[in-house]
C-alpha cells in the first residue's frame, strides 16, 4: 500500500515501523482526530464563561451572535489577533533571552560567551548612535545590550529597527498609527483589546495585529537575529548533511530540538570537550554526534555546520530510531508525546527551560550563568545513556549534502564579489529577466498534509519560473532533503535565467537563511534591495512574494502578518483560519492590500499557489516596466532552443 504521509523516504520508512508496532504518532493522531470545523474558521469564542459561542454560518445567518452580542467577524478578527499575539510574544521571548544573555556576556557574567562578530557589533552600534570612540568592545556591548532589552519593555516612541525600512514605508506606517511603541505593550495590548467586552471593531482590530506583527519582525526577532550574530558568529556558506541518516551507529547521538541557540551552542563546545570524549570512549563509543531538529537545528546548522536530523514532524520519528541518547529540548514546537514515545527506547528526553516544564521528560535546568558546566552535565547524562540501547538500531540511510549559511551579509558579498559587496548585482538580474523575481517560502510541517511534499513543489515550481527562493524554518530542511539546497540543483531544477546566475556566482537556486526568527533576515534583505535601486522605492514595489505552504503555528501567522504590514503578498497554504467570517477574510485578502500594499492569499494546491505567486512578481515588474526586459530574455531562449532543434 502507498503511503502518501510524506515525500521523505526516511519519514516513510520509520512511520511503516510505528504502524506495525501500533505506536502513536502526529501522523497517527491527526488521523484519529478531526479538525473541529467551527475552531478552524475562527468562529469559536471561548474568551468568557458566557460562552463558548459558536458560530458557523448556518447561525449567523439566523442572524445569532454571541451571548455578548459580538458578531461572528469580531470572534474571527479577535482569534486571529490572539494568534499574532502568541507567535509575537514567542519569537520576541526567544529574543528577550537572547538579549539578556548578550548583556550578561557583556558585563562578564557569563564567561563561557564571547563576542565571535566585533565587525557586526560596530556597525550596529554606528547604526544606533552608540559612541564608540576610545571605548572598549565590552562597553560598546553593554550598551547594546542595554538598548536591545529596553525595546521589550519600552512604553512610547518607536522601535528602533524601524528605521532600517524604508522611508515610505515608516511614513505610511506613522500615518496608520501601527509603528510598534514596545514589542511587550504591542502583545500585552492585543491581549488586552481581544478581552471580552474590549475593541469590537474588525479594521481597529486587525491594524492592532498588523502593529504587534511588526513588533515581532521588526522588533523582537529582528533583536534575536542580530545579537545571534554578534554573540555565535554571522552565517557564512557551509556544507553539511541532513535527515535521519546523519545519526550514526556507533557514536553517542544527541539531538538538539527547539529554537533558541543559548544552550546548543554549548552543547557544541562540549560535545568537544577531550573529557567528554573520553567518557563517551569508556562507554563504548566512538565519539560523539550531535545533530538537530526544528530551529535549534537551523541556528547550529547556519553557524557550526552540525547535521540536521529533521524538520517539526520527525521529531518522534528520531527517537524510534533507536540511536538516540538524548533528545534535548528548549523552547517551542515540541511535541508532548516525546516521552511517552521514548519509553518504547532508551532515548532520554531532557527538557531544559524554566519556561517549558515537560511530564515524563528529566528536567535538567540550565544556567546561561555557568553555560559550558551545565552543558557538559547535560552531555554526560547522554553519554551514559549509550549502553542502555534497547536491540537493534533503524537509522535509515537518507540523508543528503547542502549548503546553508546565507545571511543578508552573505549574498550581499556572494552576488557582489571581494570587492563591491552589493545587492547590485541581484537587482540588475531582476532588471534585466534572468531572475523573474524572489520568493520567500519559509515555515512548518503540517500532517493535515502530506509532509514536505508541499514545500517541494511549490519551491521546484517557483525555481523553474527563474524565481530565486529564499527559506529559513522547516520548509529549509525540506528542500534540503531533497538537494535543493546544493549549486547542482539549479541545473536540474532552475529555469535558463535563474540557473545561468546561480551558475556564474556558485549559488544554490534556493538559498538558506536560518531559523524562523531569521526571517527578519528577509526583511532587510528586501529592504537592501529597496535602497540598492532601480526597483522602486519601498519592499511592496519589489516583485516578491512570500509564502507558508505546510503552516501550522501562531508564530507562522505572526511572520506572515509582518510580511504583509511590510508590503508583500504572502500565501498560506493547509487551511485559513478566518473563512467563518467574509468580512475578516475580505479584509485580509483584499483591504489589506490598499492598506498595506501586500496582503494574504490562501491556497492549499502548491503549484496554483507558486503561479499566483507568479502573476503577482510579474504585476509588480510590470509595474516597474521592466517586464519588457523579460520577455526579451525568454524569447531569446525561445530562438536558442528553435536553432538547437533546427
Ligand atoms: O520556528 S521549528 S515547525 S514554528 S518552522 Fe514551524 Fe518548524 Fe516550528 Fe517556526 Ni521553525
Amino acid at each position: 500500500m502507498k503511503n502518501d504521509k510524506s515525500v521523505c523516504s526516511a519519514t516513510l520508512e520509520l512511520l511503516e515501523k510505528t504502524q506495525a508496532e501500533d505506536l502513536s504518532t502526529a501522523f497517527s493522531r491527526a488521523d484519529k482526530l478531526k479538525p473541529c470545523n467551527i475552531g478552524g474558521e475562527g468562529v469559536c469564542c471561548k474568551m468568557c464563561a458566557m460562552g463558548p459561542c459558536r458560530l458557523p454560518k448556518a447561525q449567523q445567518d439566523k442572524g445569532q451572535t454571541g451571548v455578548c452580542g459580538a458578531t461572528a467577524d469580531t470572534i474571527a478578527a479577535r482569534n486571529f489577533l490572539r494568534m499574532i499575539a502568541g507567535g509575537a510574544a514567542s519569537h520576541s521571548d526567544h529574543g528577550r533571552e537572547v538579549a539578556q544573555v548578550f548583556l550578561a556576556m557583556a558585563r562578564g557574567e557569563s564567561k563561557d560567551y564571547q563576542i565571535k562578530d566585533e565587525a557586526k557589533l560596530m556597525k550596529l552600534a554606528a547604526e544606533l548612535e552608540i559612541p564608540t570612540e576610545g571605548r572598549t568592545v565590552q562597553e560598546i556591548a553593554v550598551d547594546l545590550g542595554e538598548m536591545m532589552l529596553a525595546e521589550f519593555g519600552r512604553q512610547e516612541g518607536e522601535l528602533c529597527f524601524i528605521k532600517r525600512a524604508a522611508e515610505k514605508r515608516q511614513e505610511l506606517w506613522r500615518e496608520l498609527g501601527v509603528v510598534p511603541r514596545g514589542i511587550d505593550r504591542e502583545v500585552v495590548e492585543t491581549m488586552h483589546r481581544t478581552h471580552m467586552g474590549v475593541d469590537q471593531d474588525v479594521r481597529s482590530l486587525l491594524l492592532q495585529g498588523a502593529r504587534a506583527s511588526l513588533a515581532d519582525g521588526w522588533g523582537g526577532s529582528m533583536i534575536g537575529t542580530e545579537l545571534q550574530d554578534v554573540m555565535f558568529g554571522t552565517p557564512v556558506p557551509l556544507r553539511s548533511k541532513v535527515n535521519l541518516g546523519v545519526l550514526k551507529e556507533d557514536q553517542v547521538n544527541v539531538i538538539v530540538h527547539g529554537h533558541e541557540p543559548i544552550l546548543s551552542e554549548m552543547l557544541v563546545v562540549a560535545g568537544r570537550d577531550p573529557e567528554i570524549l573520553k567518557a563517551a570512549k569508556a562507554k563504548g563509543a566512538s565519539g560523539i554526534n550531535i545533530a538537530g531538529i526544528c530551529c535549534t537545528a537551523n541556528e547550529v546548522l547556519m553557524r557550526h555546520g552540525v547535521p540536521i536530523a529533521g524538520n517539526m514532524l520527525q521529531q518522534e520519528l528520531a527517537i524510534v530510531t533507536g540511536a538516540v541518547e538524548a533528545m534535548v529540548v528548549d523552547v517551542q514546537c515540541v511535541m508532548q508525546s516525546l516521552p511517552e514515545i521514548a519509553k518504547c527506547y532508551h532515548t532520554k528526553v531532557i527538557s531544559t527551560s524554566s519556561k517549558a516544564r515537560i511530564t515524563g521528560a528529566t528536567h535538567m535546568q540550565f544556567d546561561e550563568h555557568h553555560a559550558l558546566d551545565s552543558a557538559k552535565k547535560i552531555m554526560l547524562e547522554a553519554v551514559n545513556n549509550f549502553p542502555n540501547r534497547k536491540g537493534k538500531t533503524n537509522i535509515p540511510a537518507a540523508s543528503t549534502d547542502l549548503i546553508a549559511g546565507f545571511s543578508h551579509e552573505t549574498i550581499n558579498y556572494m552576488l557582489g564579489g571581494r570587492f563591491r559587496g552589493s545587492f547590485r548585482p541581484l537587482n540588475d538580474n531582476i532588471i534585466n529577466g534572468r531572475i523573474r523575481g524572489v520568493a520567500g517560502v519559509v515555515g512548518c510541517n503540517n500532517p493535515r498534509g502530506p509532509h514536505d511534499a508541499v514545500h517541494l513543489a511549490m519551491v521546484k515550481e517557483l525555481i523553474k519560473n527563474d524565481v530565486l527562493v529564499l527559506q529559513t524554518g522547516c520548509s529549509a530542511i525540506a528542500c534540503a532533503k531533497e538537494g535543493l539546497l546544493l549549486p547542482d540543483a539549479a541545473k536540474e531544477y532552475a529555469g535558463e535565467g535563474l540557473a545561468e546566475v546561480c551558475e556564474t556566482v556558485g549559488i544554490p537556486p534556493v538559498l538558506h537563511m536560518g531559523s524562523c526568527v531569521d526571517n527578519s533576515r528577509i526583511l532587510t534583505a528586501a529592504t537592501e534591495m529597496v535602497r540598492e535601486g532601480g526597483l522602486g522605492d519601498d519592499i511592496s514595489d519589489l516583485p516578491v512574494a512570500g509564502a507558508a505552504p505546510e503552516w501550522m503555528s501562531e508564530k507562522a501567522i505572526a511572520i506572515g502578518q509582518y510580511f504583509v504590514s511590510s508590503g508583500v503578498f504572502t500565501l498560506f497554504g493547509v487551511n485559513w483560519p478566518t473563512t467563518g467570517s467574509e468580512e475578516v477574510t475580505r479584509f485580509l485578502f483584499e483591504e489589506m492590500e490598499e492598506i498595506f500594499k501586500g496582503k494574504w492569499a490562501f491556497e492549499p494546491d502548491p503549484i496554483k499557489a507558486a503561479q499566483r505567486m507568479i502573476e503577482h512578481i510579474d504585476e509588480k515588474r510590470k509595474a516597474l516596466g521592466i517586464d519588457k526586459a523579460r520577455e526579451r530574455v525568454l524569447f531569446d531562449m525561445d530562438m536558442r532552443r528553435e536553432a538547437q532543434a533546427g
